[in-house]
């Protein structure tokens, strides 16, 4: 690996602060298979309030939480529907088949966002030679399209759609908070068109592992036991909740930084030559650069700036994805232009 100076591969390179990593040395701890563990407790209590349902679980990661809930939603031979773009489909390295038995229906969305008469055009009818619609999965923000923030409204006409017809519908909220802090609107009015939620700590949140799935008391435990099966089911993991309470405490206001260093990012590199940068989709805490230079493919233009110490992830043959952290500051971002531009004049 070469010497990164500057990190902009993911927010899932944040490192525990020491203040962070006070917090888990003092942390109370107890076997948390036996729901003892009263600093999980604690955690599991604060993310269900967060997010307005009976109850929520601690997981090793936002994988294992997005696979517990489709093991948890579905039975074999069913159908999820979901945006072709989200981690579900693109990153859980075929966990839907491999875990649940199911298959999934992939929309193309806007922005990650579906439209909601396609999501009705692709329910299955009653009918013995169809794959029966179990669930619908949304992301929010959305990874892919760039840290891209579903609209509420968008969420509610999709829910107002499914909730009839009996069909549950799972948030992959990663980067929930993210949205959150960008729009000022509550968790709970996110997650209020959800059966169930994921979020994750180990992003932009800076603790080193775990995420939460929350839902009902039944969701949750039916969840309880496919996280054991999965090899979820941890011990004295009170050190690590204790890092998430932390996050919770300090790191999700301070997201507003991360917002505003993306977009000081997009604003500084899409004056340069042979790259691109659609605005609009620059709303959290990611850049995605499209790179349209005679001389640099994005994977080329990710290695020439890696020479000078900046790391950032050649994402597919069009782009190049930025993101900003808690680990990152003002400077090092001017400085990650200044890169960019030199390495597009040499
Ligand atoms: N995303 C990672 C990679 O897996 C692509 C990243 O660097 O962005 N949901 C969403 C929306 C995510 O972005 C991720 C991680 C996950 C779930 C999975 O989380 P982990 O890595 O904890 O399994």
């Amino acid at each position: 690996m070469k010497n990164i100076h500057i990190d902009l591969r993911s927010d899932t390179v944040t490192k525990p602060s020491p203040k962070m990593r006070e917090a888990m040395f003092h942390a109370e701890v107890g076997d948390d298979v036996y729901s003892e563990d009263p600093t999980v407790n604690r955690l599991q209590e604060r993310v269900a309030e967060l997010l307005g349902k009976e109850e929520s679980l601690f997981v090793p990661s936002g994988t294992m939480s997005n696979q517990v809930a489709i093991k948890t939603h579905t039975i074999p031979g069913q159908e999820v529907i979901c945006e072709e773009n989200c981690h579900i489909f693109n990153y859980e390295a075929g966990g839907p088949a491999f875990n649940s038995l199911v298959q999934l229906r992939t929309l193309r969305g806007k922005y990650g966002v579906l439209d909601v008469s396609e999501v009705e055009a692709a329910i299955r009818p009653d009918n013995v030679h169809v794959t029966p619609t179990a669930l619908i999965t949304l992301e929010n923000t959305h990874n892919r399209a760039g840290g891209t923030i579903y609209p509420v409204e968008k969420m509610r006409e999709i829910y107002a759609l499914a909730y009839p017809k009996g069909i549950p519908m799972h948030l992959d909220g990663a980067r929930l908070l993210n949205a959150v802090v960008a729009t000022g609107i509550f968790a709970k009015e996110y997650s209020k068109y959800f059966d169930s939620v994921s979020i994750c700590f180990s992003k932009g949140l800076g603790a080193p592992v775990g995420s939460v799935l929350a839902g009902s008391k039944e969701f949750i435990n039916k969840a309880r036991r496919y996280r054991k099966i999965f090899g979820g089911g941890m011990r004295q993991i009170g050190i690590l909740a204790a890092a998430c309470i932390y996050a919770l405490d300090n790191n999700v206001e301070r997201l507003a930084e991360d917002h505003k260093n993306a977009s000081r990012l997009a604003d500084g590199l899409r004056k340069l030559p042979g790259i691109y940068i659609d605005m609009a989709q620059v709303q959290t805490n990611m850049v995605m650069i499209h790179v349209r230079h005679p001389k640099f493919t994005p994977e080329s233009l990710s290695r020439a700036i890696l020479e000078k110490g900046l790391a950032a992830l050649a994402i597919d043959s069009e782009r190049i994805r930025a993101v900003t952290h808690l680990d990152i500051s003002d400077e090092q971002i001017e400085e990650a232009i200044f890169i960019f531009q030199q390495v597009l004049k040499d």
